[in-house]
């Protein structure tokens, strides 16, 4: 391919963000210097919320932040080095959360995002004016603009708010459902369509697929632009041996009814040849044997080292995932 190859990544948390500094390291391994033009990310908001007067979007932040290097990349969440001075003052108020921590630094950012949507730019807006203030070398793009939730059902009926069930409870409390309230009125974000259709590759970053990717498959009409696109779509494993990567997504998983395994997920998502979204789907070696049973399901598999434990790791599977594609 001698023009620029044109990438789009569904992506969201921790494993997104790895993944797309991944694809953006390959292009720049290929020599581009205009990533941003080749690159979109759609970002899962899903996990979005207000708390304290202030809108967060932890997926958008952990992806804007990471391309920027500027993240906390023990905890996997927030700003490097952010203090909690504000988050101490919330606490002695009795206001947003206990058990969620909101950073001087990050509080920032949450600031100026809730100050442009009051002033009636929409999330696509505001994203792209907050890529103006680092290099990402990507477009980011929220899946939607309108708001959506996840809402965990427990068996007993009650209903949490998923940063509730996720940061307080560490997901310890057996899901019986999953819930997107406003995803059936929502659209794709504009952009999005057109990214897909414009596209060489369509890659599912190891992200959880309940959570992460689910939503953003979720958006009625996205489903279709992936089914219409000639891009090839390519995923990425997020399960490797049998466990989760990192996360809580085998709770996820086992709450929709499905293993917790790379055969399984594969399956979640389905063959394209059969109506479902892959035209491939990478595997880690240790899933070897696994490559005949996601065959059998109609997607190719292809073995590769999965685990984006540096920069070089990331890039290098990035670089497969992109070659699985021809691109
Ligand atoms: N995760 C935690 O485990 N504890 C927190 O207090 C916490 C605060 C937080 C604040 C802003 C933000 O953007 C993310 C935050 N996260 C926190 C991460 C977040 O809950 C999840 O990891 C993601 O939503 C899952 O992708």
């Amino acid at each position: 391919m001698t023009r620029a190859p044109r990438i789009v990544v569904l992506a969201g948390g921790v494993g997104g963000s790895r993944f797309v500094l991944g694809v953006r390291g390959a292009l720049r391994a290929r020599g581009l210097d205009d990533t941003a033009s080749a690159l979109t990310v759609v970002v899962n908001t899903g996990d979005d919320l207000w708390l304290s007067g202030v809108r967060l979007q932890p997926d958008v932040d952990s992806i804007t932040y990471a391309l920027a290097g500027v993240n906390d990349t023990e905890r996997g969440w927030g700003r490097q080095g952010d203090t909690e001075r504000v988050n101490h003052e919330l606490q002695e108020w009795g206001a947003g959360w206990p058990w969620f921590t909101l950073g001087d630094l990050d509080l920032g950012t949450h600031l100026a995002r809730t100050g442009w949507l009051r002033e009636g730019l929409t999330p696509t807006q505001v994203l792209e004016r907050m890529s103006h203030r680092w290099p990402l070398g990507a477009r980011l793009l929220p899946m939607t603009d309108t708001e959506v939730d996840t809402i965990v059902v427990l068996h007993d009926g009650s209903r949490l708010h998923f940063q509730e069930w996720w940061t307080r409870h560490r997901a310890t409390l057996a899901p019986a459902a999953f819930e997107n309230p406003g995803v059936a009125a929502s659209t794709p974000a504009p952009g999005v369509v057109e990214a897909i259709a414009d596209a060489d590759v369509v890659l599912l970053a190891p992200s959880n697929p309940v959570v992460s990717i689910g939503p953003i498959l979720a958006v009625p009409g996205m489903r279709v632009a992936l089914r219409d696109s000639a891009a090839r779509v390519v995923g990425v494993s997020p399960v490797i041996g049998g466990k989760v990567v990192r996360g809580m997504a085998d709770v996820c998983l086992i709450a929709i009814g499905v293993e917790t395994s790379a055969a399984a997920v594969a399956g979640l998502y389905g063959a394209r040849a059969d109506g479902g979204l892959l035209d491939a789907w990478l595997i880690a070696e240790e899933d070897e044997h696994l490559a005949s049973e996601v065959a059998g399901r109609g997607i190719p598999a292809l073995v590769r080292p999965l685990w984006m434990t540096d920069a070089a790791r990331s890039t290098a599977l990035a670089e497969a995932a992109l070659a699985a594609a021809d691109v």
